[in-house]
């Protein structure tokens, strides 16, 4: 180990989570040795290349307000450091590609950009526009560093069906971060983006527990989902995980009160989302591949429930009720 790569733990004053533990090193990088060399770049308003590493004299970053730069670093090394945990301690998975090896975050991306993405590679984070906040929220953080475990997993494409699953499935992990993160000033809500304010007024971007609140996602499956830009096909999978955690009717959840109901109608008692998330790693990463649909996510996702938890368990049937609830034919 060389001096400069000696692991060092650093104070961010975050923008969303307060003030936080990060992994550091030398004499000060924001590079994390623990977790593959997790790194958090400046890219000053450029919209190509690696950026700059940040750096600190004290190892303490940030100052909660977006007008320091290194603000949105803490949150996006921060964000990249709890997606690491929750794979690697929930489900024994080594970094995003499986291999122990970490991803650069690359912060303040362009001029007043209103995203975030994941291009294969690395992560890439605007500063947002107007009221928009920076685009580093924890679950916008883990929504697309999720997106690198799919394509490194199932592959699903990002169009039809699998374009819908695709998506949801970095919502369901990006609320899962945010569960396992446990930090009482993000906590986990089943919305995505409710920190970053990106529509301007306050609401968030997506709704897990009835995805048409956007007025545009689907809280249903039928024939037509497949033909819908994937961020709305997402909605029955995001429907079901929240109706395989939470079930149905209303209750408070990080703060917020949710209200859920099955397409059918019916009553449906929830397994909790550390169950739902288990079942849906097992079938992301065993069941499906690049053109899977909604049925297959049916099928495969009984099927990881019975090997986790046995047939005719109440996790088994809790999830296939919340498939029957989305209206999922068997
Ligand atoms: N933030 C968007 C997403 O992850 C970027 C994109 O359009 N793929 O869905
Ligand atoms: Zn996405
Ligand atoms: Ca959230």
């Amino acid at each position: 180990l060389d001096q400069d790569d000696e692991v060092k733990t650093g104070t961010g004053n975050s923008m969303y989570s307060g003030t936080v533990s990060i992994g550091t090193s030398g004499s000060f990088s924001m590079s994390d040795p623990t977790r593959g060399g997790n790194n958090t770049t400046d890219l000053n308003g450029a919209t190509s290349g690696n950026g700059t590493l940040f750096t600190d004299p004290d190892d303490t970053w940030g100052t909660g307000a977006a007008s320091n730069r290194q603000t949105a670093a803490v949150d996006a090394h921060y964000g990249a450091q709890l997606t690491w945990d929750y794979y690697k301690n929930v489900h024994g998975r080594n970094g995003i590609f499986n291999n122990g090896q970490g991803a650069r975050s690359r912060t303040h991306y362009g001029n007043a950009y209103v995203n975030a993405f994941w291009d294969g590679t690395q992560m890439t984070y605007g500063d947002g526009s107007g009221n928009t906040h920076p685009l580093t929220s924890l679950d916008v953080a883990g929504h697309e560093m999720s997106h690198g475990v799919t394509e490194a997993t199932a592959n699903l494409n990002y169009s039809g069906d699998a374009g819908g699953l695709n998506e949801a499935t970095s919502d369901i992990f990006g609320t899962m971060v945010e569960f396992y993160a446990n930090n009482s000033t993000d906590p986990g809500d089943y919305l995505i983006g409710e920190k970053i304010n990106i529509n301007g007024n306050g609401t968030p971007l997506r709704y897990m527990d009835k995805p048409s609140k956007d007025g545009a996602s689907k809280d249903c499956w039928t024939t037509t989902t497949g033909g819908l830009d994937p961020h709305y096909s997402s909605g029955p999978l995001n429907h079901w995980f929240y109706l395989a955690s939470e079930g149905t009717g209303s209750k408070v959840i990080g703060g917020v009160t949710h209200s859920s109901t099955a397409c059918d109608g019916s009553t449906i008692a929830g397994v909790g989302h550390d169950v739902a998330a288990k079942v849906w790693y097992r079938t992301l990463s065993t069941k499906l591949s690049s053109g899977s649909t909604y049925k297959d996510a049916r099928e495969g996702a009984i099927n990881s429930a019975i090997e986790l938890y046995g047939a005719g368990s109440a996790q088994c049937k809790g999830i296939e009720a919340a498939f029957t609830g989305i209206s999922v034919p068997a």
